[in-house]
C-alpha cells in the first residue's frame, strides 16, 4: 500500500474520463463546484482510448455518437464518414478536451482504489493508488459499462509466450502481423471487426469461434463537403429527433409489424435492408425484438445471405448463428467479415463441442486440436455493466460493500442511484438504457439530470440524498417486467451476465427505450424528486 498523504476536501469526485466523465467535469466546473476527476489512462477517451485494435469502429453513426450540448463543438468538428473509426473518435474526445480545457480537471494515470461512505460525517472518502485521499460530498462514477475485460476461462493468458494482444488494451504502437500465424479468440462485435483487418496481413489467421454472431454489412460511406455543411445546418433537428427516439439516435424506426404485409413484400424489404446496410432491418419492421416468429424469419433471411457470401458450404454452416433470436445479442455491423473466410489464409476453428482448454508456449489447445501460433489476439469481451464498479472497494451506509448489495444481481434506481449509497451517482449504470441506447445521448441526459438534482439539493438547503428502497424496488420491477416483453434476454450475452462464470444472471438493462426513460427521469424531477430522501 502506498503511504497515505494529506486529505483534500471537495464537493465531488468523478471517476472516469470517458465521454460521461468529460461532460460531467465540464458541467461541475460551470456550476462552480470544487472537484477532481480520476482516470487510469494517460488521457481522455474511456473505452475509445483502450480499444484501439485494428478495425475498431463505432456501429452508431458519427453524427449521433457525438456531444449535442455545444453548438460550437458541433460546428467546429467535422466527421469524415458515416461510421467513424476509433482513431477519429479518440481524436474527437481529445478535441473536446482541448476546446473546453478539460484535462486540468482530471488526475490521469490514477486509479481509485476505494470509495467509502462515512455515516457520521455524511461524505465519501475516496482513496487513489497514488496514496491520496479525498473527502467529497458527491461521488460520481463515470466508469463505463464496458471497461473491465473478461478473464477467459482457459487462462492464464501468460502461458502463451508468443505475441499476446488484448483488444481491450491494444498497444499504442503499430503492430504488424505480416508473415505470422495469428490466432483470434472471440467473434462478438470486436472480433468481427478484427478479422478482415488482420486477414489482410497475417500469413495464417485462425479464428476461434464459440457462438457465431449475426452480423450485417455496415456499408460505411465517406462524407463530402456538401453533405457535411447540410449536416451542420441541421444539427438542432438531428438532436431533437435523437433525444425523442427510443434509441437516442437518428436510426430509422418502423411502425410496421412484420406479418402485416405479404411474404413477397417482406422479402423485397429485407433485400433492400441488406443492400442499405447498417441496422436498416430494425427500421423496416417494428416487432423484431418482440415477435419470435418474425424474428426467426429475418434470422433465416440473414442465414441465407451468409450461405451466399461464404463459398465453402461447411464453413458457411459453422458461421451461421442458431439457437437464439437475431438482435438479442448485440447486432454487429461488419466490413467484409464473411468475405474474409473466402481467403485461403483464414481458417475457422469451431469451438462448439471443441472448447479451448488451455494455452501453451506457442499454441492454443482445444479439446480436439492444437493450433500453433506466433501471435494471439484475445477478444473475449467484458465483465459488462457491473465489472468496473466491483473492481475496487465501494462501501455504502453501515459499511455495506457494493458487492454484497449486488450479490444476487445489480439493482439501482434509474441506473443512476442506489439505496444505501447516499450521494453516489452512476452515469449510465446498470438498469438504465445504456448499451441499448446511444450512450453519448444517455451520458448527456444522465449528467444533466444529476446536475439539476445537485442544484436542487443545494437550493433547498440540504446536502444529502438517498433513494428509498421502495422506489428502487419499483424501478427494478419495471426493468424486469419490460425485459420479459422482449427477446433480448433470450440469448447468452454480457447483457445478462451469462458470459462470466458465477455472475448473477438477469438482464440489467432498461428496455423501455431512451425517450420513455428520459420522460420518467423528467417526471421525477418535475415532482420534486419524491422518491429521494433529502436531508
Ligand atoms: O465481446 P462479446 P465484444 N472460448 O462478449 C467469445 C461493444 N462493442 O468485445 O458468446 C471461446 O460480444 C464469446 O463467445 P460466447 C458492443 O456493445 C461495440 O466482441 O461466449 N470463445 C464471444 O464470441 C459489444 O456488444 C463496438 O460463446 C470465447 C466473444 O468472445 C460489446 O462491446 C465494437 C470464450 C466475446 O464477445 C462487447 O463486444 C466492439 C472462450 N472461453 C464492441 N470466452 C461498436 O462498434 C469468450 N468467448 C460500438
Amino acid at each position: 500500500m502506498p503511504e497515505m498523504k494529506s486529505i483534500r476536501k471537495l464537493d465531488a469526485v468523478v471517476v472516469g474520463a470517458g465521454f460521461g466523465g468529460m461532460y460531467m467535469a465540464y458541467k461541475l466546473r460551470e456550476m462552480g463546484l470544487d472537484f477532481v476527476g480520476f482516470e487510469a489512462a494517460d488521457d481522455v477517451g474511456g473505452v475509445w482510448y483502450w480499444n484501439r485494435y485494428p478495425g475498431a469502429r463505432c456501429d452508431l453513426m458519427s453524427v449521433d455518437y457525438s456531444y449535442g450540448f455545444s453548438r460550437e463543438i458541433e460546428q467546429e468538428w467535422t466527421w469524415s464518414e458515416q461510421f467513424a473509426a476509433q482513431p477519429e473518435i479518440l481524436a474527437y474526445a481529445k478535441f473536446v478536451a482541448d476546446r473546453l480545457n478539460l484535462r486540468p480537471l482530471f488526475q490521469f494515470e490514477t486509479r481509485v482504489v476505494s470509495a467509502k461512505w462515512d455515516d457520521d460525517r455524511s461524505l465519501w472518502i475516496v482513496a487513489t493508488d497514488k496514496g491520496d485521499v479525498f473527502e467529497a460530498t458527491y461521488c460520481i462514477m463515470a466508469t463505463g459499462p464496458l471497461s473491465v475485460p473478461k478473464e477467459p476461462e482457459f487462462g492464464p493468458l501468460s502461458n502463451f509466450k508468443g505475441e499476446l494482444y488484448r483488444t481491450a488494451s491494444w498497444p499504442k504502437e503499430n503492430v504488424s502481423f505480416e508473415g505470422k500465424r495469428v490466432g483470434l479468440i472471440g467473434t462478438g462485435s470486436t472480433g468481427i471487426q478484427v478479422v478482415p483487418e488482420v486477414a489482410k496481413e497475417a500469413k495464417e489467421l485462425y479464428v476461434f469461434q464459440r457462438t457465431p454472431s449475426f452480423t450485417m454489412p455496415m456499408r460505411n460511406t465517406k462524407f463530402d463537403d456538401e453533405f457535411t455543411s447540410e449536416l451542420k445546418r441541421h444539427y438542432p433537428q438531428i438532436r431533437s429527433v435523437a433525444y425523442n427516439s427510443p434509441l437516442g439516435g437518428v436510426r430509422p424506426q418502423s411502425t410496421r409489424p412484420y406479418f402485416s404485409i405479404p411474404l413477397e413484400q417482406r422479402q423485397s424489404l429485407m433485400e433492400d435492408a441488406w443492400k442499405q446496410g447498417g441496422l436498416a432491418f430494425l427500421g423496416t419492421f417494428s416487432d423484431l425484438l418482440i415477435n419470435e416468429e418474425a424474428n426467426e424469419e429475418v434470422a433465416e433471411f440473414v442465414r441465407g445471405k451468409i450461405r451466399q457470401v461464404v463459398k465453402d458450404p461447411e464453413t458457411a454452416e459453422k458461421l451461421i448463428p442458431r439457437g437464439y433470436p437475431i438482435f438479442a445479442r448485440r447486432p454487429c455491423l461488419d466490413t467484409h467479415y464473411y468475405e474474409a473466410f473466402n481467403q485461403p489464409n483464414v481458417h475457422l476453428i469451431d469451438c462448439i463441442g471443441n472448447e479451448i482448454e488451455r494455452l501453451s508456449d506457442n499454441a492454443v489447445h482445444t479439446q480436439n486440436e492444437t493450433v500453433e501460433l506466433d501471435a494471439l489476439i484475445i477478444a473475449t469481451g467484458f465483465d459488462g455493466m457491473t465489472g468496473a464498479l466491483l473492481n475496487f472497494e465501494v462501501t455504502g451506509k453501515g459499511g455495506l460493500p457494493l458487492a454484497d448489495k449486488w450479490a444476487d444481481g445489480a439493482s439501482s434506481y434509474l441506473g443512476m442511484m442506489m439505496h444505501g449509497f447516499p450521494n453516489m451517482f452512476l452515469i449510465c449504470g446498470p438498469n438504465g438504457p445504456a448499451v441499448l441506447a446511444n450512450i453519448i445521448s444517455l451520458n448527456e441526459q444522465n449528467v444533466d439530470w444529476i446536475c439539476a438534482l445537485i442544484d436542487h439539493i443545494s437550493e433547498t438547503g440540504q446536502h444529502c440524498f438517498e433513494v428509498t428502497q421502495e422506489a428502487e424496488d419499483q424501478w427494478m420491477d419495471e426493468v424486469r417486467s419490460l425485459a420479459e416483453l422482449t427477446l433480448v434476454s433470450k440469448a447468452k450475452t454480457w447483457y445478462t451476465g451469462a458470459n462470466i462464470q458465477g455472475k448473477p444472471r438477469g438482464l440489467t438493462v432498461y428496455t423501455g427505450g431512451f425517450k420513455r426513460y428520459r420522460d420518467s427521469c423528467d417526471e421525477i424531477a418535475a415532482k420534486g424528486y419524491e422518491p429521494l430522501v433529502l436531508n
